[in-house]
């Protein structure tokens, strides 16, 4: 098995982790880090910190993004709870090094991704995407990543891998939420594979030029701009490329109400309310939602022909 470490990959930029270990120490000098422990609670360590070397990307909308505040703490990450603010005041115990990614199942290159190795794998951009939960609300979120397409062309998959699952971590000491049945842990979603090609499929690791948030699953993330948010699957351990249709968290769940695809799709409405509309956070107007979420030119190709209604 191919293990990649920090070191296989050159770079003359300063590492994230760097910037870590000075936040650490700044931390320690402050006290912070000794008065979240006397109060036992735990503290997400690398949220703040700003991502080294990212460049603009065209990936941007003329909509105000989404304050810093809402998108860290208006979050849904079941791991953590149910309630929208939980995230944000659970995901502390959240330990996101030592992190490694697997890349397993039908691929010519198996292996395991220290975190520090994919920070470093392509260039980080910036990219303003719009995202549409389910539930019928939705963000601007400038994030920072790479497309998945990196990964993938680094793994050679087999003629075999026809569509690509996702796993979160799966621990219940740091994920709090999954000692609750609200859904059969680990977390799974899954992509067709040239859903997973496609450009705008986002591995991010920051928000806002910084570190991401564990809140906002840390230390990186799937983000599908066209798709419900549920699709994002966070904290990624696992990338598997499989030859059948993954079984979703949420199809296993709720099979009536997630399908697999799970497009943006104002006409077509959840079993229990309209999709038709959306409310952007911090706006009270609610506003139409856009098929495909307003991304149609770059993926619409790749549903040509598809009962929409049948593939939902
Ligand atoms: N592992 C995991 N990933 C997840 C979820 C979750 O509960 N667990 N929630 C999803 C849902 S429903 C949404 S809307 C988005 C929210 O992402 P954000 O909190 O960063 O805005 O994350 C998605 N990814
Ligand atoms: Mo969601």
């Amino acid at each position: 098995m191919l293990i990649l470490h920090p070191n296989d990959i050159p770079s003359s930029e300063i590492t994230p982790l760097e910037h870590y270990r000075d936040r650490r120490r700044f931390m320690q000098g402050m006290g912070i880090l000794a008065a979240g422990a006397a109060l036992g609670v735990a503290a997400d360590v690398h949220a703040g910190i700003k991502l080294a070397g990212v460049r603009a990307s065209a990936y941007k909308l003329d909509e105000n993004a989404t304050p810093y505040k809402s998108v860290t703490t208006y979050n849904n990450f079941y791991e953590f709870g149910t309630g929208k603010r939980d995230p944000a005041e659970n995901a502390g115990s959240l330990k996101t090094r030592p992190w490694t990614v697997a890349i397993e199942g039908e691929v010519g290159k198996p292996g395991e991704y220290d975190i520090d190795a994919l920070l470093k794998l392509a260039p980080l951009e910036e990219r303003v995407y719009r995202m549409r939960c389910v539930e019928g609300w939705s963000m601007v979120i400038p994030w920072v990543g790479f497309p998945l397409h990196e990964i993938i062309r680094r793994a050679a998959p087999t003629g075999n891998a026809r569509y690509v699952e996702f796993v979160t971590l799966n621990d219940r000491r740091q994920m709090p939420g999954q000692r609750s049945r609200v859904l059969d842990w680990p977390y799974v979603e899954g992509l067709r594979m040239d859903e997973a090609m496609n450009p705008l499929t986002l591995m991010a690791v920051g928000l806002y030029g910084e570190v991401l948030p564990n809140q906002n699953g840390a230390p990186i993330r799937l983000v599908v701009p066209w798709k419900y948010g549920f699709k994002s699957a966070k904290s990624i351990v696992k990338i598997r490329f499989v030859e059948k249709q993954p079984l979703t968290a949420w199809m296993k769940a709720t099979p009536n109400e997630y399908g697999f695809y799970s497009n943006v799709n104002p006409q077509v409405d959840h079993p229990r309310w309209s999709q038709e509309k959306e409310r952007r956070i911090g706006e009270f107007f609610k506003r139409d939602t856009l098929m495909f979420n307003g991304y149609g030119d770059q993926v619409a190709q790749l549903y040509r022909g598809m009962d929409l209604k049948k593939f939902f």
